[in-house]
């Protein structure tokens, strides 16, 4: 009888090396997410000296910043993270869109595994929630989503 093959990968970030970009705007919830992945790459393994951090001005500007750090060769995986908060005219959508559309194409353009960290919420108290209280932290989250995808693409 022939055997199912499983590719899954391992929560070990021992050796990596990784970018994080963080936006200035909102910067009292988006220093929560990244309080909240160094803590958790770190414990999985992560030396310090193996994190950069990229503080960059907001949500839009994060395409442009994922793009010149994947085409570096200098990183395994980066981690984009910050908040973007609906506020009275349509400026958000366009934010959102920009940035989800750009992240996305860098990930396929450099075969760069990039964690999504950009909250997009209708107001500051989803943010908040989302910033390592009742919703848990969107940080962390996408901190283990890059390194699982990290580990996933070394075997395929
Ligand atoms: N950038 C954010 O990261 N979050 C926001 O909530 C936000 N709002 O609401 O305006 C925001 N705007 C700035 C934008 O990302 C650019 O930095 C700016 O337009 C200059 O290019």
């Amino acid at each position: 009888m022939s055997t199912m093959t499983t590719i899954a990968g391992q929560l070990d970030a021992k050796g990596l090396k990784v970018a994080i970009v963080a936006t200035r705007f909102n910067d009292f919830i988006v220093d929560r997410l990244v309080g909240g992945a160094i803590d958790y790459l770190e414990r999985h393994g992560l030396e310090k000296e193996n994190v950069t951090l990229v503080r960059i001005p907001g949500a839009f500007e994060m395409p442009l910043i994922c793009q010149k750090l994947a085409a570096s060769g200098k990183y395994n995986g980066i981690l984009a993270l910050g908040a973007v908060i609906r506020g009275g005219t349509p400026h958000f959508d366009y934010v959102c869109a920009e940035a989800s559309k750009g992240i996305a194409h860098t990930m396929m353009e450099h075969n760069m595994p990039i964690g999504f960290g950009l909250l997009t919420c209708d107001n500051i108290e989803q943010a908040i929630e989302r910033a390592g209280s009742k919703a848990g932290n969107k940080g962390v989250e996408a901190a283990a989503a890059m390194l699982e995808t990290i580990r996933v693409m070394e075997q395929l």
